[in-house]
């Protein structure tokens, strides 16, 4: 596929002889599980339990009908849906055919929908009709005025003038034969730079951390696994997520949203044995343990996505009565689990150790020497699951990558003895915000839009429950007799007109006469770091 960037034809034949590319899809796998277990339950949403030949059988007759309305092999077909049914129905209907769904999650808007189906020349979009008080038609609307590639809005509810999913169930058809070394789905970056940026996944590859990560994490048929954080997301649903229970055979339960309120009922109800979050969410949840009936069936709680502070790991086990897991992964690629087993020390220190032994990790300095053992530097990796390259992105290519196919995951980290990775901050310019990424360049951009700024820095203030919020610095062309909270109040409205997810916009806006600048004469975004991080400062 054009845009994409094969793995070297060594590299591959080597996957492929240490068999962990297998030349099975991600289509062909939910049918080897249905055929294995017809009758257990692969899904459990509301009052909705769907059994793998249910699914198997949806995937068929959607993926038929996807067919019948023009999706061919290889169409990117972006796909925004909450945690319901019709996201892994959807899913595995396009991987039967061999189209590419786009991962976007829930809280994007036409900055970013818009921007992939430019980007992917996507034809089809999958959409519910509204969710979280939201209307996905109205942003359907604005984003195929604008983006001639997207034929079709496929909506899950109420379709108004749209196509209504539910009519789309045909008998099943005989389908062109899928190839495993092909990309299956794309998922997204947290990025750093202007742009959002593409993550093409094989079937092979993606499969293969997959699988992996369910026999690493002791995943099999009686795990039932709760679907907490938004199921696009590479961790929900590759780490092992939804797809390693199903490659199992064990159940998935999709909670709407990962309030404990909702949560804690639905796992004492289908005694759920596992589940994951990201840090921010893990506090919450501590915090209302007490209060709640014990979680008996919980063995194992996964945390990733950013970084867990040793104190709040310690507490997993005591509010939580269960196993605490350290994830640290990427979109990219390279996966981290603490292990079963493992001692408590290496759990609550560490962010765990790869998934594969052919993920090859290096740390390095500023010029790409390798660090002596032990210390703190940055983080490159290569291996049988982690990108060569982003998706049409050549020029971005040559500096995330080293010429040898190493990604620069743009973390800063140490290795301990034990060979576990412990993250120690970052050098890339994004922001962290409780899991979620914000690339600073990106609303950066969107701010320098606006006619009264002239430029504009945003960086990561500290923050006792998401680890981390943004705080943009603004230098004004010219002085304004408007008072700065109303000036703030205007400069979100306009992020928020330009169609920027709302986790992007900023949390506080602060008005300086000049950005600090460094020896070369770049803002010094460490100078503003520091400001926000002194006690004395504030708004
Ligand atoms: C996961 O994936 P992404 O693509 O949203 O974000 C990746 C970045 C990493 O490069 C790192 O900066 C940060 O998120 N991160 C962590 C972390 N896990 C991810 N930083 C510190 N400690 C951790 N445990 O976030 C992701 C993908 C698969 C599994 C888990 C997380």
């Amino acid at each position: 596929m054009e845009g994409f960037t094969p793995w070297p034809a060594e590299a591959a034949a080597r996957y492929r002889e240490l068999g962990y590319w297998r030349g099975e899809t991600l289509g062909a796998m939910l049918a080897r599980v249905a055929r294995q277990f017809p009758g257990r339950t692969a899904l459990i949403c509301g009052k909705r339990h769907l059994s793998y030949h249910y699914l198997d059988e949806r995937a068929d007759r959607l993926a038929a009908g996807f067919a019948r309305l023009g999706i061919a092999p290889q169409d990117r077909v972006i796909v925004q849906l909450p945690n319901i049914a019709e996201y892994f129905i959807a899913c595995f209907a396009l991987f039967r055919l061999g189209a590419i769904p786009v991962m976007a999650l829930p809280a994007h808007r036409s900055a970013e929908i818009g921007f992939f189906a430019e980007t992917t020349g996507a034809t089809a979009y999958v959409i519910a009709d509204r969710h979280g008080g939201f209307d996905y038609r109205t942003l359907a609307r604005d984003v195929q005025a604008r983006s001639p590639s997207l034929q079709h809005v496929i909506v899950v509810g109420d379709a108004a003038e749209f196509t209504g999913l539910d009519t789309l169930y045909v008998e099943p058809a005989t389908l062109a034969n899928v190839d495993a070394s092909q990309v299956a789905l794309m998922q997204l970056s947290g990025g750093s730079t202007g742009t959002p940026k593409l993550i093409p996944r094989t079937h092979d590859d993606y499969l293969y951390s997959v699988i992996e990560s369910a026999r690493i994490c002791g995943f099999d048929a009686e795990t039932v696994y709760l679907a907490a954080l938004p199921v696009s997301h590479n961790f929900p649903l590759s780490s092992p997520g939804t797809l390693g229970t199903l490659c199992v055979g064990g159940t998935i339960v999709l909670a709407r949203d990962p309030a404990p309120e909702t949560a804690f009922p639905l796992i004492t109800t289908h005694q759920v044995t596992v589940t994951a979050l990201v840090p921010a969410l893990a506090l919450l949840w501590l915090q209302a343990a007490p209060q709640h009936a014990p979680l008996a069936s919980l063995r194992m709680l996964q945390v990733g996505g950013a970084r867990l502070s040793a104190e709040a790991a310690r507490k997993v086990k005591p509010l939580l009565g269960c196993q605490l897991q350290q994830v640290f992964g990427m979109a990219e690629g390279l996966v981290n689990y603490t292990r079963n087993g493992d001692p408590d020390d290496l759990v609550i220190q560490t962010q765990g150790c790869p998934i594969s032994p052919d993920d090859e990790v290096r740390v390095v300095d500023d010029n790409d020497a390798d660090v002596p053992a032990g210390e703190t530097g940055h983080l490159l990796t290569r291996g049988p699951y982690t990108i060569r390259g982003y998706y049409k992105a050549a020029e971005h290519n040559a500096r995330a990558f080293t010429a040898d196919g190493f990604y620069r995951t743009g973390d800063r980290v140490r290795l301990t003895p034990e060979g576990y990775i412990v993250v120690e901050g970052r050098s890339k310019d994004q922001i962290n915000r409780g899991g979620e990424k914000i690339a600073a360049e990106e609303v950066e951009n969107h701010l320098l839009a606006h006619p009264q700024v002239r430029n504009a820095a945003l960086v990561a203030m500290p923050d006792d429950w998401l680890g981390e919020k943004s705080c943009a610095f603004i230098e004004l062309a010219a002085p304004s007799e408007t008072p700065a909270l109303r000036l703030a109040l205007q400069l979100k409205t306009h992020l928020q007109g330009r169609g920027l997810a709302a986790y992007k916009i900023p949390d506080r806006i602060e008005f300086v006469d000049a950005l600090p600048l460094t020896a070369l004469g770049k803002v010094s975004k460490e100078t503003l770091r520091r400001q926000l991080a002194q006690p004395a400062h504030s708004v």
